[in-house]
């Protein structure tokens, strides 16, 4: 049979790299860079060689299975559907609608079919128990659009391939590949900054990669990132450096929250001395182009929506925004913002800690107490769609527990992992090789317009489904008997378009009129060109101005100058978490060509700290917080800011019953069973995983990780 190359994209990430796939025989044999691409212009990571271990993966399902009482049954997908909607709407009927939960993971973002079909099948579950992977991650960065500029997704990327001067918090793309901003490859794009004489700052409590490759680097006390930025803002005002444009409202009450934030009383709980952040901010306001850019670390601790905030006002008022260098609106050749809804905040609460709902959604810290807690919409039944909340959200043992006691879940999932293990019926979607694929989410946060169509590079078998179709089948399902009105036959016909045919939809009527057959005539993809300003037009707020002032966020100034001006902070130790280039959160440790090599799971830890402690590198410590504790070995890292420790997420596989041959022979244990789902930013619910307090001390028990009974990798990893 005949070598065929097929030209695609990789959605692991959000750097959406374009790839080449070989295909000999049916298999792929290989995956390079696609010079051809014009936004990712050849790059690609160690993570594109995973298409192809997904693709080939004998853990990967890929028929229905129920959980019965002497194992996993194989069924087939009509039964899968009709006993899945019975049962859904049975629990309805019996305890109400918000009985049913849906919690939904970070993948659908970066599958085509989930975009299209899945918010359908939400919908008909009419539930307000809806969660998502949103609030461990950006929702102070939708919080922050949806204030400011009247949409949660109208979010401005740095304009990093123009910009002279780059101010990052909370981001390590080196690692990450870079998020709510599409650059791939950003390291390269950081050095192309410092070629043309532009400047690179890297605030962090770790001395990163991204760190590393800076032109200045200045550790950060986690959770303090929101006195630093308000000092920042502060002192451009009070020099004078601070104007905004004819559209925007509310300079002065911006003036006059932040007049007590001065440099001096933020180096005092940053740890970053006043004359930096004066320095800082007269760069910042000097530069010609200037991007401010914060990403999860700044998002998911304590004043994260804050922080979220305070980077679009430094950006705004230092003339910033909507300009070229500075941050840009991108214009996708699909308009996403479209379809979704500019969010709302706090219409509704959770029921047991009256957390408010974000767009439609409640914070995941919350699932576990939902489905705990006696009474009148108690959760009894969890939807999970391409997530691991038992390893991604914080207290995720508390979960795991919770998720042994539901009368129905089931998982719309490819894996038996920690999560779905509990589940009673797994659906499991064709991997992306299979699938067609536009990007609707990641065009919109790119960092230069471009748009690009993909034929599935493989066919995909008869035996499996597409997660659209598993969509369609599902919402079909759930329609059947609910009587026939002007929502159901919408419903309907949308879950029985295909994704092709609504992508085609919206590039035709999209602002470059495209159509799925221009696309695919274009190799590599269609170039639109670099970002171009939009503002004050394309504002989705009703007057068409962005008030920098929003009483939401002012309001939690007092909190925030309470917790963190309140004088010095104590000693205690902080856990951070962090990103690894061969890893992706919790479920790519099945591929044994990204775990190999050294161990990625320790606990970074400066020495000093180490000492003060009597403990040694390498040693197995025990990390306990408020939430729980673990075991983990320690690793001595000068790069740590002395008082804070790192622990890297997704790890913590072996759970008895979860079918990861490889990954659950990986060492490491889950960061999220010391993290604290009591502890959220109160403003809109987000987690706090970063800036978590803690002990370490040395453990008791000999074995770290894992799980007892279970295979140990060596220092050399799993082959
Ligand atoms: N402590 C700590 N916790 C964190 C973070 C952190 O930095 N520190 N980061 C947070 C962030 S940013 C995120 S986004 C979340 C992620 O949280 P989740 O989205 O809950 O977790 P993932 O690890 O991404 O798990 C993805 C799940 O989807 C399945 N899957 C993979 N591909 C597909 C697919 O194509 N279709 C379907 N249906 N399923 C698929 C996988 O098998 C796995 O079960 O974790 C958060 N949790
Ligand atoms: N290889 C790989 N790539 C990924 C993922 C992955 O798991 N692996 N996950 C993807 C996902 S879902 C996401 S959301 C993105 C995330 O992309 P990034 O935001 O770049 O994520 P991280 O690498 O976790 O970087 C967060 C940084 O914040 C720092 N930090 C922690 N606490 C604080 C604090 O209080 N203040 C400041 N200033 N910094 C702090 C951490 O030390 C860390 O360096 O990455 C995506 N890309
Ligand atoms: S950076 Fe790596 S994982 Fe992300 S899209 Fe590119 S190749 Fe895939
Ligand atoms: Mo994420």
């Amino acid at each position: 049979m005949a070598t065929t190359v097929r030209r695609t994209s990789c959605n692991l990430c959000e750097a959406i790299c374009g790839v080449l796939v070989t295909v000999e025989n049916g298999r792929v044999t290989d995956v390079r860079g696609d010079e051809a691409d014009p936004l990712s212009r050849g790059h690609i990571c160690p993570k594109a060689v995973a298409l192809r271990d997904l693709q080939d993966d004998p853990d990967r399902l890929t028929q229905p299975v129920r959980r019965t009482a002497t194992g996993w049954q194989e069924i087939g997908w009509d039964e899968a559907y009709t006993l899945v909607a019975d049962r859904l709407r049975e629990i309805q009927k019996e305890h109400g609608q918000n009985s049913v939960g849906v919690y939904l993971g970070n993948p659908n973002v970066h599958s085509l079919g989930a975009m299209t079909h899945m918010p359908t099948v939400v919908r008909l579950l009419k539930t307000r128990n809806r969660f998502s992977a949103t609030s461990v991650d950006q929702l102070p960065h939708m919080l922050a659009s949806h204030l400011l500029y009247g949409h949660q997704l109208m979010v401005p990327v740095a304009d990093i391939d123009r910009t002279s001067y780059l101010l990052m918090l909370g981001a390590n793309p080196l690692a990450s590949n870079g998020s709510m901003m599409t650059a791939p490859g950003f390291g390269r794009r950081l050095k192309e900054v410092q070629r043309r004489g532009g400047r690179v700052v890297v605030i962090d409590p770790r001395r990163t990669e991204s760190a590393a490759v800076a032109d200045e680097h200045h550790f950060v006390r986690p959770g303090t990132d929101a006195a630093f930025l308000l000092a920042l803002i502060h002192q451009v005002i009070a020099d004078g450096h601070a104007s905004v444009p004819s559209y925007v409202d509310g300079l002065g009450a911006v003036k006059e929250a932040t007049r007590e934030w001065t440099p001096e009383r933020a180096a005092e709980v940053t740890g970053i001395s006043a004359d930096t952040i004066r320095r800082i901010a007269a760069e910042f306001a000097g530069a010609d182009k200037a991007a401010c850019y914060g990403r999860l670390g700044v998002s998911t601790q304590q004043f994260g929506a804050v922080c979220q905030w305070a980077v679009q006002v430094l950006n705004i008022i230092t003339g910033n925004l909507d300009r070229p260098g500075g941050t840009m609106f991108p214009r996708p050749a699909v308009d996403t913002l479209r379809g979704i809804g500019k969010g709302h905040v706090g219409i509704w609460k959770s029921r047991v800690r009256e957390l408010p709902e974000f767009g439609g959604e409640l914070p995941a810290s919350t699932i576990a107490e939902e489905i705990l807690t006696p009474g009148d919409g108690q959760i009894r039944a969890l939807v999970t769609i391409a997530g691991n909340p038992v390893l991604s959200t914080p207290n995720g043992r508390r979960l795991d527990e919770a998720l042994g006691t539901l009368d129905f879940m089931v998982a719309v999932d490819p894996y038996i992992n920690e999560t779905t293990r509990h589940a009673s019926v797994i659906l499991p979607p064709t991997p992306p090789l299979e699938r067609d694929h536009y990007d609707l989410a990641f065009h919109q946060l790119a960092v230069r317009n471009t748009a690009r169509w993909n034929d599935a590079v493989l066919a995909r078998p008869s035996e499996s489904r597409h997660d659209w179709e598993i969509f369609r089948g599902l919402g079909l399902a759930l329609l059947r008997g609910t009587g026939r009105s002007k929502k159901t036959v919408l419903a309907s016909a949308r879950l029985r378009l295909s994704p092709r045919r609504i992508v085609d939809l919206g590039l035709r009527i999209g602002p470059y009129r495209l159509s799925v057959r221009k696309l695919r005539k274009s190799v590599g993809g269609v170039d639109l060109g670099p970002l171009q300003p939009a503002l004050p037009g394309a504002l989705h707020t009703k007057t068409k101005r962005i008030d920098l002032a929003p009483p939401l966020i002012l309001d939690d100034l007092p909190r925030a100058a309470d917790t963190l001006l309140g004088g010095p902070p104590g000693d205690g130790l902080l856990l951070i978490g962090r990103r690894h280039l061969r890893s992706n959160n919790s479920w790519m440790h099945n591929s044994a060509r990204l775990v190999k090599g050294k161990p990625r799971h320790q606990l970074l830890m400066n020495p000093d700290d180490l000492m003060s402690r009597s403990l040694t590198d390498g040693q197995l410590v025990q990390v306990s917080s408020a939430a729980g504790s673990i075991d983990v070995e320690v690793a001595a890292s000068n790069d740590m800011m002395p008082g804070v420790v790192s622990l890297p997420h997704g790890f913590g596989h072996g759970r008895p019953g979860s079918r990861l041959s490889v990954a659950n022979q990986v060492a490491g244990v889950s960061a999220n069973d010391v993290t604290d789902g009591a502890l959220t930013d109160l403003l809109a619910g987000t987690a706090v995983v970063n800036g978590v307090p803690v002990e370490v001390s040395a453990a008791a028990t000999a074995q770290a990780g894992g799980g007892p009974e279970l295979p140990r990798t060596t220092k050399a990893g799993v082959e």
